[in-house]
C-alpha cells in the first residue's frame, strides 16, 4: 500500500526543497530523511535512501527491511575489476556508535523489488526498518522528483545524480546478485 494523500502534493509545490525533511527516533538512532525517487513507468525496482545516526556507545546494525513489496533487502554496491553491482547485505549493515551511516545513490540503499506501480512524486511508502539494539520502526519514505527531472530548485539537494546504482534500478533489472 503506497499512500497518496493529495495534500502531499500541495506542500510539495509550495515547499519543494524541504517539505519532504523528516525525522524518526528510535532509541540511540535518529533515522533522517527517508526518501526514493520517482520511477520510470516500467520500472520494477526503486531505491530507498535514508541517514541514520547511531547516538549511543554500542554499535547498531540495519539487520532488514520490510514494506509491502515481493522482496526488500538491504544492498550495498560493490566494485569488482571496475564493474559496479549490488549485494545484498546478508548480516546486515553496521551503524557503528556515534557515527552517522548515510543510505544514498551509488551506496547502501533499500532495495525495493517487485514494484507493481511506478513511485511518484508525493507517494509516501512505509517500510519498517529492523535493528539489531534499537528493534525496529516503520517510517515513511518521501518520493521526490530526481534531480534535473522537473523544473524546480535543487539547490538543497545533494543526492539525485544519475550513477551506476541509479542506472540498475531504472532498467527494470530482473536479476539481483545475493
Ligand atoms: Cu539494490
Amino acid at each position: 500500500m503506497i499512500f497518496r494523500p493529495a495534500a502531499a502534493f500541495a506542500a510539495f509545490a509550495l515547499l519543494a526543497p524541504l517539505a519532504s525533511a523528516h525525522e524518526y527516533t528510535l532509541g540511540d538512532l535518529t533515522i533522517d530523511h527517508p526518501m526514493s525517487f520517482a520511477t520510470a513507468a516500467t520500472a520494477r525496482t526503486g531505491a530507498g535512501y535514508v541517514v541514520i545516526t547511531n547516538t549511543g556507545e554500542t554499535d547498531d546494525r540495519l539487520l532488514a527491511a520490510r514494506a509491502d513489496f515481493p522482496r526488500v533487502e538491504v544492498h550495498e554496491i560493490v566494485e569488482v575489476d571496475d564493474v559496479m553491482s549490488m549485494q545484498h547485505l546478508e548480516s546486515g549493515l553496521v551503524i557503528p556508535a556515534g557515527e552517522t551511516v548515510t543510505l544514498q545513490p551509488g551506496g547502501s540503499h533499500v532495495m525495493l523489488m517487485g514494484l507493481s506501480a511506478p513511485f511518484e512524486v508525493g507517494d509516501e511508502i512505509p517500510i519498517t526498518l529492523v535493528f539489531e539494539q534499537a528493534g525496529e520502526i516503520e517510517v515513511m519514505f518521501n518520493v521526490e522528483a530526481r534531480a534535473g527531472a522537473e523544473e524546480m530548485d535543487h539547490s538543497e539537494m545533494d543526492h539525485g545524480e544519475m550513477d551506476h546504482s541509479d542506472m540498475n534500478h531504472d532498467n527494470s533489472e530482473t536479476e539481483v546478485s545475493q
